[in-house]
């Protein structure tokens, strides 16, 4: 990605923000929780233009919301009236909450913030995020994330695999696993992939469910069923596990949902910890912080996916050197005035200029937590 880019003159006057719930329309059994409904925070960054740029985060849990709702306010106190120029405020801001630790979600506010900045300011240009950037608004390979959670039922499971090819014209899906036995894993891996046929890319997630020991064992059994890649399958940060196990298994080894800031990327890079890696927009420190974690894949000649946040990834996957695929989940769509559109298995980067999302107002009223 160039870095020199021409920035519009725009100045910060408030940052507002909005909490909603929504129930997923597939619910989402990972091994250690369900997702039924997800709380987000709607952030709208007002200028004294009259544009406003805008970004969500998903806070996991509803007590997050407030939490972050007073730590965007911390930041609008210390941005109003300066100019919108996310770079030069990401460093500003990162040393201003220094002291208390730019993670967590302190870093989710401060993510939240930036991408809404870099929202106005591409809008500012009339440019979509994607162009704005220097790259071109192509579409982006994805794969149907929704639902695929751990089930008893595998007839169902089958079935849902079936349903979510359908959405988009996918060509890839993800399934959850963690059963309690590996017996159960392969299973669950079966039922699904005699439904949609040896071409389709499956994906598999632990989120974290497994020791070294056991991600070894089903690894192997795995390695025997066409997996297109094997995610977080033991502890997040074991990056010394996670490197053996790459070293031993010949499926892929995908981590970075929960690398905090480019430089733990580095850093999980530097051990061997991955073969492809998929940081998350809230985590990896909004556009500002993807743009540094796609330079450090380039140079590493990794393969960079995304997490979450389909409608603003798809715009930075593009100007990503080493772009593998998008994570689809619809889980804002009801909030949007237009989706993102997925079509013959790709996500369609918006013409509009700007990152594309404006808020259903009457939608966003329904589902507001009170
Ligand atoms: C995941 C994690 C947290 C919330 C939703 C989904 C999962 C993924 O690990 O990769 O999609
Ligand atoms: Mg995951």
């Amino acid at each position: 990605m160039p870095n020199a880019l021409k920035m519009p003159r725009l100045t910060i006057r408030a940052i507002k923000a909005v909490p909603v719930e929504v129930p997923l329309n597939f619910v989402l059994g990972t091994s250690q929780q369900a997702l039924r409904q997800v709380p987000l925070l709607l952030i709208d960054l007002e200028t004294e233009e009259g544009i406003t740029g805008r970004s969500y985060l998903f806070c996991y849990l509803r007590a997050a919301q407030p939490a972050i709702m007073s730590l965007l306010g911390e930041i609008e106190s210390l941005a109003k009236g300066q100019p919108a120029d996310p770079v030069g405020l990401a460093a500003t801001l990162a040393r201003r909450f220094t002291l208390i630790g730019v993670q967590g979600i302190v870093r989710m506010a401060l993510a939240g913030f930036d991408v809404a900045c870099w929202d106005a300011v591409a809008i500012a240009a009339g440019q979509p995020l994607a162009v704005m950037l220097g790259a071109e608004a192509k579409p982006i390979p994805a794969y149907n994330s929704c639902g695929l959670g751990i089930k008893d039922d595998l007839g169902a499971l089958a079935d849902e695999a079936e349903t979510l090819l359908g959405m988009g014209g996918f060509r890839a899906v993800k399934l959850r696993l963690g059963y309690p036995t590996l017996a159960g894993d392969i299973s669950a891996v079966r039922a699904v992939r005699k439904r949609i046929g040896d071409d389709v890319a499956l994906m598999v997630d632990y989120n974290q469910a497994l020791s070294l020991d056991e991600a070894m064992a089903r690894g192997r059994a795995l390695d025997a069923e066409n997996i297109y890649w094997l995610e977080e399958p033991i502890r997040h940060d074991d990056y010394a596990g996670e490197a053996a196990l790459a070293r031993a298994l010949n499926v892929p080894i995908q981590i970075g949902e929960n690398f905090s800031l480019p430089a733990s990327m580095a850093f999980a890079i530097a051990q061997g910890a991955a073969d492809y890696v998929m940081p998350d927009l809230e985590r990896i420190g909004g556009v500002t912080g993807w743009r540094q974690a796609a330079e450090i894949a380039a140079t590493h000649k990794l393969r960079m996916s995304s997490h979450l946040f389909p409608e603003v990834s798809a715009h930075l996957l593009a100007a990503t050197p080493t772009c593998h695929f998008l994570e689809y989940v619809d889980w804002a769509n009801v909030l949007l005035q237009e989706p993102l559109i997925v079509s013959d298995g790709h996500a369609l980067i918006p013409q509009r200029p700007g990152n594309g999302m404006v808020w259903d107002a009457e939608a966003v009223e329904r589902h507001r937590v009170r």
